[in-house]
């Protein structure tokens, strides 16, 4: 009990819904966090880890069928379908709240309800959120323990404030004397992961995996908060922040939007392969943004962990990655050794004998199956990032120089084009495409339109988003400080394989970004944009590369071009009047520099 009464009322409301055995409060405490993954340890849900190889580390592996998100379970409830626009799915809140209360009904039977009270951002800063998650999955609340700022404490900060209220259930109540499964969860069409924008509630049912279930991550930073950013004037995005420190020791930071498993962590947390440069990490999955008063445009990660993708991380990728995750962190559907660690494909060594994989089998390497789940993640608290940012938890944020978008294109994007305006930017951001990954449940490796990476994370319509962006730009309080933005593609493929080095050698392009942000290096307009003139990107030391093989990396081909044409007219169509006219004449322009 809390002295919030609405709060009170709140949880005393869901538990007579909900029906648990127990209700615990959390209070994010050493040893609550200890005695729950404890008793996660003792009903085989769990395994600790080899103590000397990974302190304070677990094991988890899910039910088969819950190994991402749901997209096609995944609601926007506006009381309006138009409201959710054509690229979400919509119910209408009436319907979908009484579909979910029957589901609820007596959902955590013999189960324990916990209420973790949570804050995205630093706990008290000015522009961080509270929300409280009711959940009956204690892996809920091991990781959430880690992605945000969860405990007694929060209370103290919300007193009789306002929160957004976040229900969630495994959706798997259990009979008396009835023996737990390893992974509780509800079969595919029966999970729910639900959005009610203009009430600001989360209800989410029957799934316990990442973004289905972490609900302070996707539904709340991202889908709830778009909602709350388009209301209040600010920006809520899928974008990994990072500190950008050249030679001379002068600093940028820099955001950027790839669509899930496209890359964000990596570049987050880069080590750079240009001498004297440097990276650090602020965020790698969500960036809220609002202007300062000094007119830029600043960000802070509302996240206080990494919610990373584990196969192919590994001391040469993506070192600071696999730093973090050393100790105290979560590992979920990754491959068991018989020492107590765990492996994964590209970790950098080989598989030792008798690992075991993800479904709980002894790992085979000949049967040509994986050992991690190609979506398998660690959870790991970001302060152990050796990279991290001393601003990261900076309640002021950071100041923005740059934004990217991105995405896997094998084909037709370069390797970076910068923006000629702030609409042009938002054209770049509203086109984004990329194939498909083990992120969310579905085929893999289908190009489809990504918008600013957010296709699965907007709360409202796509359209209107795009609106909101181009109102940013009319509305910055200083035009001429506004972000330069560009696009980039590191998986531009020939013969099936990848052109550009990528990871640390990424560190190439973002030096040439921070000269772009100076007024620097030289570049060659095209039809999309700006592209970097042939010698502007330091190749030197860079084994494969020749001028030959990176004037495919950067090659502009209009007639590939015409192609993407009919494809985006088609993207442009779906949203009738909500598409702002400043991207119809954008499209416009494109059209008319190729000649059509
Ligand atoms: P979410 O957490 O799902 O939002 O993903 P993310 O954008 O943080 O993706 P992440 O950095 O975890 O990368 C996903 C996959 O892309 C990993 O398997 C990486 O190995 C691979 N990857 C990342 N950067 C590069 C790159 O520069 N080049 C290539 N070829 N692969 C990369
Ligand atoms: C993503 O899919 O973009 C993720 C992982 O960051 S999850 O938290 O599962 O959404
Ligand atoms: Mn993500």
């Amino acid at each position: 009990m809390t002295k919030n009464q609405k709060l009170n009322q709140w949880v005393a409301e869901w538990t007579a819904i909900c029906q648990p055995d127990r209700v615990h409060w959390c209070d994010g405490s050493e040893e609550e966090n200890q005695q729950i993954l404890d008793s996660m340890v003792a009903s085989g849900m769990a395994v600790k880890l080899n103590e000397e190889k990974r302190p304070n580390s677990y094991y988890f592996q899910s039910d088969p069928s819950d190994v991402a998100r749901v997209e096609n379970r995944t609601f926007i409830c506006s009381k309006k379908e138009e409201d959710a626009g054509p690229t979400n799915h919509w119910e209408d809140p009436v319907k979908m709240k009484e579909i979910l209360l029957q589901k609820y009904t007596g959902c955590m039977k013999g189960r324990t309800m916990y209420v973790m009270p949570f804050s995205m951002g630093p706990l008290g800063s000015k522009i961080a959120h509270i929300g409280v998650q009711i959940t009956d999955s204690p892996y809920v609340v091991v990781n959430m323990r880690i992605m945000t700022r969860m405990g007694s404490k929060v209370l103290d900060v919300l007193g009789d404030g306002d929160f957004v209220p976040c229900i969630h259930s495994v959706g798997a109540p259990l009979k008396p004397g009835q023996k737990d499964v390893k992974w509780p969860c509800a079969p595919i069409e029966e999970k729910f992961i639900t959005h009610f924008p203009e009430t600001h509630e989360i209800w989410s049912y029957g799934s316990g995996y990442g973004g289905n279930a972490l609900l302070g991550k996707k539904c709340f930073a991202l889908r709830i908060a778009t909602v709350m950013a388009r209301e209040q004037g600010w920006l809520a995005e899928h974008m990994l922040i990072l500190g950008l420190t050249n030679p001379k020791g002068e600093k940028k930071y820099v955001a950027a939007a790839f669509p899930s498993a496209c890359g964000k962590t990596n570049l987050a947390m880069l080590v750079p392969t240009i001498p004297g440069w440097k990276v650090e990490c602020v965020g790698d999955d969500i960036a809220w943004m609002k202007f300062g008063a000094d007119g830029r445009l600043y960000a802070i990660n509302p996240e206080a962990g990494f919610f990373g993708v584990a196969p192919y991380t590994s001391m040469q990728t993506n070192p600071n990655a696999l730093l973090s995750c050393r100790a105290n962190t979560i590992f979920t559907n990754v491959g068991l050794t018989p020492d107590g660690d765990i492996w994964w494909e590209g970790i950098g060594t080989d598989c030792p004998a008798g690992t075991i994989n993800w479904k709980n089998q002894v790992h085979d390497p000949a049967s040509g199956e994986v050992c991690a789940h190609p979506n398998s993640r660690f959870t790991a608290p970001a302060y152990q990032c050796p990279a991290i940012d001393k601003d990261w938890e900076n309640p002021a944020g950071v100041p923005i120089s740059a934004i990217l978008f991105g995405g896997r294109r094998p084909s037709t994007v370069p390797l970076i084009h910068e923006a000629m305006s702030w609409n042009h930017g938002v054209f770049m951001g509203s086109i984004v495409s990329s194939e498909t990954t083990a992120a969310v449940i579905g085929q893999v490796g289908i190009v489809r339109r990504d918008p600013f990476a957010m296709l699965p994370f907007c709360g409202y319509n796509m359209g209107d988003y795009f609106g909101h962006w181009i109102s940013i730009g009319k509305n910055a309080p200083d035009p001429t400080k506004l972000p330069k933005v560009f696009y980039v593609n590191w998986f531009r493929k020939e013969n099936g394989k990848f052109l550009w080095p990528g990871y640390g050698d990424n560190s190439r392009v973002l030096a040439y970004i921070f000269d772009r942000c100076d007024g620097k290096g030289e570049t060659v307009d095209t039809v999309i944009g700006k592209v970097p003139a042939p010698s502007a990107i330091n190749i030197e030391g860079l084994k494969d590369m020749t001028p030959e093989k990176m004037a495919k990396v950067l090659n502009v081909d209009k007639e590939e071009w015409k192609k993407e044409i009919a494809l985006i007219d088609e993207h442009y169509a779906r949203f009738g009047s909500h598409l702002p006219k400043e991207l119809a004449a954008e499209l416009q322009g494109f059209k008319q520099r190729l000649g059509i």
